[in-house]
C-alpha cells in the first residue's frame, strides 16, 4: 500500500455537479482519488472523469513557462513557433501591447474570454481587469454558447436563471421532466440521484428527447420529438392542461401576470397540431401534461437541448409558461432547473464574467451600481456601455473592430460553430494572448501563452450547478513555472496600468485567494454571508446568503420571483435556420459522450482517452442500411461550411434522418460543420440541428489497416452502475 504524502478534500474541475473529492498525493503526483461519503453534493459518488480523469494535471505537456511567438512576420495561418520566455519578459510584452492598443483604438478594441474552469477569485479578478483597467466590458464566457438561451428565456419569465432546486432534493422527487439532458453522461452523479427517486421513491419521470439516451430506460413516458420542435410540444401540453382546467388558479392569481393573453394565444395549439410537427403522438402529450399538472410537486430538469438552439429562449420561455400555469414552482421538489454545465459556469457568470454585469447580476448600465464598483476599485471611471458576446467578439474581429483577444482558459477553436468562420476571424487579430494549462487548438495560433496552475495547484472556490459555493484546495506544487490565474492578472493588472499612467490603483495586492473573496462579498449583497471560514466548516453554502448568520438558499422562490411575479409569454412558432434536402438530406445534432470534454484539451491527455480514443458518428440502423454503411466504416461528413472524415457507429440512440456527432475530436471537430446563425436575444448558436450529408469513404492517411473494432461504448449501463 502506497502511504500517501497528504489527502486533500478538493472540489471536481469537470461538470457543474461540483462533486467533493479527497485527492490523494505521493510525491507531488495524485494517485487516488476517492468521494467522502459523508460530504454533499456527491455523498460518496463519483463518475469515471472525477475517479479516474485528474491524470491531466501531471501529463508531461503541460505548459511549464511562458511562451512567446517567434514567427510573427508569418501569417497568424501558420501555426506558431514558439520560444520560451521568462514571466517579465512575457508579461511586459502583453502590457506593451495591451496598453498599445487601449491607446491606439480604445478599450473596446479587446475582446476577452474568462474561463469557467477557473476559480471565483480568478474571474473576479479577470473581469476587474477588464474593466477597471482595459475599460472595456468585452467579457464574456462559454455560457454564452451553453445555458444563454435559458438565461434569457428565465430572465424573462421569473427574472432569475439559476436552478431553483437543490441536488439534495433529487431523491425525493414526486414527478419531474428531463428533457434535452443526456443526463446519465453529462451529470453522471446527478443522474444517479434522479434514478434513485424513479427506483426507490417509484417518482413518475417523463424524458423529452429526440436521442434515446440512458434516462429513457427509466421513464414513465418517453416523448421523441423531431428536434427543434419543442416550442410546440410545450405548447400543447399548456394547451392541455387549459382545456382540462388543470391549472393552479390561486398561482396564477397571486404569483403570475399575463395569463389570459398567453391562454388565448394557446388556442390552437391542440395536442394534433403539434403532433404534425413534433412527430409525437397526441395522446402522448396529454398523457404528459396531466401527469405533470396533476402532480402534487413536480421540477423540470434541462440541458444543451432545450438553450442551444436558434429560438432557445423560446424553448425556455415555453418550459417556464407551463410550469408558472400549473405553480410548480417555490416548493421543495418543483422548479426550473438548467443543469449547468462547466465546473464552474455558474460561479463565472457570478463574478461578473459577463459582457453586461458584475458580480451576481449587478448592470453595468446602472448608475449607481457602476458608482459602487468604481469607488471599490479605487476611484477609476467604469464603462456603462455593456460589451460583446462571445459570438459578437468573432463577428467583430472579422469586422476590424477587435483588435486583440485574451483568452483566459477557453478554446474557441474548438467551441466556436462554423469553425472556418471562427479561424478566418481569429487570424485577423493583431494580438492573442491565451492564458491556458496547455497548448489548445486556439493556443496554437496565439502570440503569447501564460502558463496557469490548474485546480490541483491552487486555493479558491467554484459554485456548481445549485449554486453551492465549495472550497477548491491546493494539492500541489505549480507544475514547472505555472502560476495560478488571480497570480498572473494582479501581475499583468499592474504593468497595464503604469504604462497607462493611471494615478490610481485598482489595487493589485492579495496575499491569498481568500483576500479576493472577502473583495467580492463587500460588493456583493448575495455572497456576503459567505466565508471561506464558513465553507471550512460546512463545506458548502449556497447562495443568496446575505449574511453570516444565514444558512443559504437551497431553493428559490418561496416568497417570490426576483420580477415580482412570473410572466407568461405568448410564443411563435420558430423554424430552424437549416433544415435537411436532397443536398444535405440529415440532420447533425452534437453533444458529448461522458468521458471526454468538450474540446479535448484535458481529456485526450488522460487515461480517459484510451476508453473512447476517436471521434465517431452516429447512426440509425435503417439510415446505415439505405447508404451500405456498417460500424467501423469510414465517412465523410460534409455540410455547406466545411467537411470532416470519422467513422460510423451503426446504433438506435439517434433518431431516423438525425446523425450525432461529439465535438471533442479535433481530427474530426464537429464544430467544422455546425451553423454559426444564433438566438437573437441570447445570441447563442443552434448547435443541435444543421443540415449535412454523409458518403463512404477511404481511411484517411496512416489509419488503413490500423484499425482496432469500433465497440459501442454508448451502451453505458455497466459504468452508471458501477458509480454507486
Ligand atoms: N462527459 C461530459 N460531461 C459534460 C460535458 C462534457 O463535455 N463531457 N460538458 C458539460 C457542459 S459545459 C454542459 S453545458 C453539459 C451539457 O449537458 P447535456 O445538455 O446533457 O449535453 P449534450 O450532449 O449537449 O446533450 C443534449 C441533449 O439534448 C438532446 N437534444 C438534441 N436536440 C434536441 C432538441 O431539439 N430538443 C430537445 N429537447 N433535446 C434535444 C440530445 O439528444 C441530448 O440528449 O454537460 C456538462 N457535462
Ligand atoms: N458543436 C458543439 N459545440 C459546442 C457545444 C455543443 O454542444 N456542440 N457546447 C458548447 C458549450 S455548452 C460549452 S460550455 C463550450 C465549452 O467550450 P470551452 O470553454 O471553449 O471548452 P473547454 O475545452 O472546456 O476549454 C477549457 C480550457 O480551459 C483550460 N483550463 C482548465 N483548467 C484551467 C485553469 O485552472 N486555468 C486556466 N486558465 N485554464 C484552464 C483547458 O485546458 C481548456 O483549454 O463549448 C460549446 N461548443
Ligand atoms: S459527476 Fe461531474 S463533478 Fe462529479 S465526478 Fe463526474 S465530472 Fe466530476
Ligand atoms: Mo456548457
Amino acid at each position: 500500500m502506497i502511504q500517501p504524502d497528504r489527502v486533500v478534500r478538493s472540489t471536481c474541475p469537470y461538470c457543474g455537479v461540483g462533486c467533493q473529492v479527497d485527492l490523494y498525493v505521493k510525491d507531488d503526483h495524485i494517485y487516488r482519488v476517492e468521494a467522502p461519503f459523508d460530504a454533499a453534493p456527491n455523498y460518496g459518488m463519483l463518475c469515471v472523469k472525477g475517479r479516474f480523469g485528474m491524470d491531466y494535471v501531471t501529463h508531461p505537456s503541460r505548459l511549464r513557462k511562458p511562451l512567446i511567438r517567434t514567427n510573427t512576420d508569418e501569417p497568424r495561418s501558420v501555426p506558431s513557433v514558439w520560444r520560451e520566455a521568462s514571466w517579465e519578459e512575457a508579461l511586459d510584452l502583453v502590457a506593451d501591447k495591451l496598453a498599445g492598443i487601449v491607446r491606439q483604438y480604445g478599450g473596446d478594441s479587446i475582446a476577452t474570454y474568462a474561463c469557467a474552469k477557473a476559480t471565483n477569485e480568478d474571474n473576479y479578478l479577470f473581469q476587474k481587469f477588464v474593466r477597471a483597467v482595459l475599460g472595456t466590458n468585452n467579457v464574456d464566457h462559454c455560457a454564452r454558447l451553453c445555458h444563454a438561451g435559458s438565461v434569457t428565456g428565465l430572465q424573462l419569465a421569473i427574472g432569475s436563471s439559476a436552478m431553483s432546486n437543490s441536488i439534495a432534493e433529487m431523491e425525493h422527487l414526486d414527478t419531474f421532466i428531463v428533457t434535452g439532458s443526456n443526463t446519465t453522461e453529462t451529470h453522471p452523479v446527478i443522474s444517479n440521484f434522479l434514478k434513485r427517486a424513479v427506483r426507490k421513491n417509484g417518482a413518475t419521470l417523463i424524458v423529452i428527447d429526440p436521442r434515446r439516451v440512458e434516462m429513457t430506460e427509466y421513464a414513465t413516458l418517453w416523448l421523441r420529438q423531431k428536434p427543434g420542435s419543442d416550442v410546440a410540444l410545450w405548447q400543447a401540453m399548456a394547451h392541455v392542461v387549459v382545456k382540462e382546467k388543470l391549472y393552479n388558479e390561486d398561482f396564477v392569481n397571486e404569483r403570475t401576470e399575463g395569463f389570459a393573453e398567453y391562454v388565448e394565444s394557446l388556442e390552437h395549439a391542440t395536442p394534433e397540431w403539434a403532433e404534425a410537427i413534433t412527430g409525437v403522438p397526441a395522446g402522448d402529450i396529454r398523457r404528459a401534461a396531466r401527469l405533470y399538472a396533476k402532480a402534487k410537486a413536480a421540477a423540470i430538469y434541462w440541458g444543451m437541448g432545450i438553450s442551444q438552439s436558434t429560438h432557445g429562449t423560446e424553448n425556455t420561455l415555453a418550459i417556464a409558461n407551463l410550469a408558472l400555469m400549473c405553480g410548480h414552482l417555490g416548493r421543495p421538489g418543483t422548479g426550473l432547473n438548467p443543469l449547468r454545465g462547466q465546473n464552474n459556469v455558474q460561479g463565472c457568470s457570478d463574478s461578473g464574467g459577463l459582457p453586461n454585469v458584475f458580480t451576481a447580476y449587478q448592470r453595468v448600465d446602472d448608475e449607481a451600481t457602476r458608482q459602487k464598483f468604481e469607488q471599490a476599485w479605487g476611484g477609476v471611471r467604469l464603462n456603462p456601455t455593456p460589451g460583446l458576446t462571445v459570438t459578437e467578439m468573432v463577428d467583430g474581429a472579422l469586422a476590424g473592430a477587435i483588435k486583440a483577444m485574451y483568452v483566459m482558459g477557453e478554446n474557441p477553436l474548438m467551441s466556436e460553430p462554423n469553425l472556418n468562420h471562427a479561424r478566418h476571424a481569429l487570424e485577423e487579430l493583431d494580438f492573442i494572448v491565451c492564458q491556458d494549462i496547455f497548448i489548445n487548438e486556439t493556443g496554437a495560433i496565439a502570440d503569447v501563452i501564460l502558463p496557469s496552475a490548474s485546480f490541483a495547484e491552487k486555493d479558491g472556490t467554484f459554485t456548481n450547478s445549485d449554486r453551492r459555493v465549495q472550497r477548491v484546495r491546493k494539492v500541489i506544487a505549480p507544475i514547472g513555472e505555472s502560476r495560478p490565474d488571480w497570480e498572473i492578472l494582479c501581475d499583468l493588472a499592474k504593468r497595464v496600468e503604469t504604462r497607462l499612467g493611471f494615478e490610481t490603483s485598482a489595487g493589485w495586492e492579495y496575499g491569498h485567494p481568500a483576500e479576493i473573496w472577502d473583495e467580492m462579498r463587500r460588493v456583493t449583497p448575495a455572497f456576503q454571508g459567505i466565508t471561506y471560514e464558513r465553507l471550512e466548516r460546512e463545506g458548502g453554502v449556497h447562495w443568496p446568503c446575505p449574511a453570516e448568520d444565514h444558512p443559504g438558499t437551497p431553493y428559490l422562490f418561496e416568497e417570490g420571483f426576483p420580477r415580482g411575479r412570473g410572466k407568461f409569454w405568448p410564443l411563435e412558432l420558430n423554424r430552424e435556420r437549416e433544415l435537411p434536402d436532397e443536398e444535405y438530406p440529415f440532420i447533425l445534432s452534437t453533444g458529448r459522450v461522458l468521458y471526454h470534454w468538450h474540446g479535448g484539451t484535458m481529456t485526450r491527455r488522460s487515461r480517459l482517452d484510451d476508453i473512447w480514443p476517436e471521434a465517431i458518428v452516429e447512426m440509425h440502423p435503417d439510415d446505415a442500411g439505405t447508404l451500405g454503411l456498417q460500424t467501423g466504416d469510414w465517412v465523410k461528413v460534409s455540410s455547406r461550411r466545411g467537411q470532416i472524415t470519422l467513422r460510423v457507429l451503426v446504433t438506435g440512440r439517434s433518431p431516423a434522418g438525425t446523425v450525432f456527432i461529439p465535438f471533442h475530436f479535433a481530427e474530426a471537430a464537429a464544430n467544422v460543420l455546425t451553423l454559426n446563425e444564433v438566438d437573437p436575444r441570447a445570441k447563442i448558436p443552434g448547435y443541435k440541428v444543421c443540415a449535412v450529408r454523409v458518403e463512404k469513404t477511404a481511411p484517411p492517411e496512416g489509419r488503413e489497416g490500423l484499425d482496432v473494432p469500433l465497440v459501442d461504448r454508448g451502451a453505458i449501463k455497466d459504468m452508471a452502475e458501477q458509480i454507486h
